[in-house]
């Protein structure tokens, strides 16, 4: 059985998921045979040439004309793509995975994850930081209780592309385009990463506080004389009560100089601690036992997740594998007809705590979300 997947994007996203259906039959010779059938963007010239790179059949300047000759989308558009397509290609049948956030806004999220539960086909929402080896392997140790209980998380996601009050405006800075800026598009991943690692051990957030931050107005469009209001967050922090009693913090900012894409967690349990930095994502500090302090593990090993599918041990990985990682469990779970995880539930889970960091920001309170 070969499956014909069709884009929706091309630009930093669809390079990303291209290049992971490219390696799947090298690398994952037990995965679903794919066909990279149909390219789908507005701009027809831009369409073609990066069809033509990326090794696409076709391409579409449509997407609902594509849905009855394709088993699964991946919906890589801006945020506000993210909602109708993903919904009508469920209702035809067709598999989803969708890029983060979900949607631009909670009600969306809702009505995406409705048509999810209402569909045969399998819908999947993109967080393929769970698909590092080193988080995986973190899960795991947490999970058998190397940690003991508990009682603090920190996960911050900063980026620092912003900082120059000139940098150009993009659809990531228009509300109605992204729904929120650092906090969906940084926030998201940190968010489902505690939840990942950590959501069996500590609960649901049952309370938060939520900050939200827009450090310029407005900015420059290339080729236009006048300038466009930024109207999302260019930085969020919140600090949530977990249902368990634990505690944490959580933080994202795209005017955080000197961080090119420091997407960080650190836990404390009482019998130990963790910390992942995805600038050193083949790399896991840990604290256990009789530690005196933190240890650095290379989770490199053949056993480690995902590992023997590539080079011995200590020959790194880096951020891309991390999608091919992705585009393997989600292919293999549509084809075997098997729940694929993170899925729209996940995603809305996500967004119900944006929402209500959200919430809590516009209303001066604490929340429950
Ligand atoms: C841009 O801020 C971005 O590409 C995000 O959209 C991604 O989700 C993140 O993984 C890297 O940074």
């Amino acid at each position: 059985m070969t499956l014909d997947v069709g884009v929706l994007g091309y630009r930093f996203m669809g390079r990303a998921h291209a290049n992971a259906l490219s390696r799947l039959e090298m690398f994952f010779p037990d995965a679903p045979d794919t066909n990279r059938s149909v390219l789908i963007g507005r701009d027809e010239s831009a369409l073609e040439a990066a069809a033509d790179r990326l090794g696409f059949d076709s391409t579409a300047t449509d997407w609902e004309d594509t849905l009855n000759k394709i088993d699964v989308l991946y919906n890589l558009g801006p945020n506000h793509v993210h909602v109708e397509p993903s919904i009508a290609a469920l209702e035809a049948g067709v598999s989803v995975l969708c890029e983060k956030p979900l949607a631009p806004t909670f009600s969306d999220a809702t009505r995406m994850a409705a048509a999810a539960r209402e569909s045969p086909a399998t819908a999947g929402i993109a967080f393929n930081y769970r698909f590092v080896p080193a988080i995986q392997y973190a899960r795991n140790l947490i999970a058998d209780g190397a940690l003991g209980t508990i009682h603090h998380v920190r996960a911050r996601y900063l980026q620092d592309w912003l900082v120059d009050p000139e940098a150009p405006w993009s659809w990531r800075l228009d509300k109605s385009l992204a729904g929120s800026g650092a906090l969906g598009d940084l926030g998201a991943h940190s968010i489902d990463l505690v939840r990942f690692l950590l959501g069996d051990q500590v609960g649901p957030i049952e309370r938060l506080s939520g900050q939200l931050t827009t450090f310029v107005d407005e900015r420059p469009v290339p080729d236009e004389d006048e300038p466009r209001p930024v109207t999302v967050d260019d930085a969020y922090s919140a600090q949530v009560a977990f249902a368990s009693g634990a505690t944490g913090l959580f933080e994202a900012s795209r005017f955080a100089n000197g961080h090119d894409n420091d997407n960080t967690v650190v836990i404390n349990g009482s019998d130990g601690s963790l910390r992942f930095s995805l600038e050193r994502l083949n790399e896991l500090e840990l604290l256990t036992g009789e530690d005196r302090g933190y240890q650095t593990v290379l989770v490199t090993d053949s056993d480690d997740p995902y590992v023997e599918h590539w080079w011995p041990p200590g020959h790194v990985l880096g951020w891309e594998h991390t999608f091919v990682h992705e585009n393997y469990e989600f292919l293999s779970a549509v084809r075997d007809d098997e729940t694929f995880t993170p899925d729209f539930q996940d995603g809305l889970a996500v967004q119900r705590i944006m929402d209500a960091i959200q919430r809590s920001d516009r209303d001066g309170t604490w929340i429950e979300p």
